[in-house]
């Protein structure tokens, strides 16, 4: 039987790309496998936000290269990873972080808005996901990891396509696994409950008279952990399944949501 040793959870050596990582959950992931010894490339949308993300990376002790890469851009991706793979090596790694949310009741929103929404949060881990596989399978090992959503799970008003997206890239995950499992490709996904970013601070606005907003008070009722999570608490699940240590982990979610999905919810 193979030992067992803690450094199966240390990425020295390996490459990892995380999409989207200029701010948010993907900064802090990007920075949790560095740590862990991973060498880190990212992307976002433009080079003002991959530039002051460089120097915030180095602020945090990390080396991080960034490029500039819409990730619904098929043919831009193709051209990332090629650079990534001349720079830096082969990918070992990839995080489709990169994501957007639309909050419009059904009715009103527009298709145009439904399929941005889609593009990126689905489409673009397709395109990412098939523009670094070739190189994993040559390698003979690859970690995927997808970053899903409660709404990968559960509903509300106003995000249908965000929900749609979230849904599918779950099924994805576990497609994924199914069709390069033979290659000793993990593919996973994490699914954060409630985290304090740019993407929920509309949520977390306090009211005119300094109250706190509604859906605020709504998540911290409803989360057993009673609070928000940190883009912090997302860094050893995304080391965990970047790492050999979760070699046998497949297809699987992992939801860092402080309990959300366990719970019915504090009577008001
Ligand atoms: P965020 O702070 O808004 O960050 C999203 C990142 O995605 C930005 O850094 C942005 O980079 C990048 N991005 C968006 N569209 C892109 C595109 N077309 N190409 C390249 N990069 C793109 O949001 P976050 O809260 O950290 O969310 C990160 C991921 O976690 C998303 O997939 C989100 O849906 C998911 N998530 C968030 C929460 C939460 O509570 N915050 C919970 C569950 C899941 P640029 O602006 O530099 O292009
Ligand atoms: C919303 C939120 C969520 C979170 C997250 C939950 O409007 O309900 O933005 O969708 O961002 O994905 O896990």
């Amino acid at each position: 039987m193979a030992e067992f040793s803690m450094n199966d959870f240390r990425l020295d050596g390996k490459v990892a790309l995380v999409t989207g990582a200029t701010d948010g959950i993907g900064f802090g992931m990007a920075l949790g496998l560095a740590k862990a010894g991973a060498k880190i490339a990212f992307n976002g949308r433009s080079q003002e936000k991959i530039d002051a993300a460089v120097e915030r990376y180095k602020e945090n002790g990390v080396e991080a290269k960034g490029y500039v890469c819409d990730v619904t851009d098929e043919e831009s991706v193709k051209a990332l990873v090629k650079t990534i793979e001349e720079e830096l090596g082969v990918i070992d790694i990839l995080i489709n972080n990169a994501g957007i949310i639309k909050r419009i009741p059904m009715t009103e929103m527009s298709v145009e808005d439904f399929r941005k929404v889609v593009d990126t949060d689905l489409n673009a881990p397709f395109i990412c996901a098939k523009a670094v596989l070739p190189g994993m399978i040559a390698k003979g090992h690859g970690k995927i990891i997808n970053i899903c959503s409660m709404m990968s799970e559960l509903g509300r008003e106003t995000v249908s396509a965000y929900a749609a997206a979230k849904g599918g890239l779950k099924m994805l995950t576990r497609n994924i696994c199914a069709e390069y499992g033979h290659a000793n490709i993990q593919c996973n996904g994490i699914g954060p409950g409630y985290i304090a970013t740019k993407q929920t601070a509309p949520l977390r606005e306090p009211q005119a008279d300094g109250s706190r907003h509604p859906f605020d008070q709504f998540i911290i009722a409803k989360t057993p952990a009673e609070r928000w999570g940190e883009v912090e608490d997302l860094m050893g699940p995304a080391v965990f399944l970047a790492s050999d240590a979760s070699n046998f982990v497949n297809g699987h979610v992992l939801y860092v949501d402080g309990g959300i999905l366990a719970y019915i919810g504090k009577q008001p």
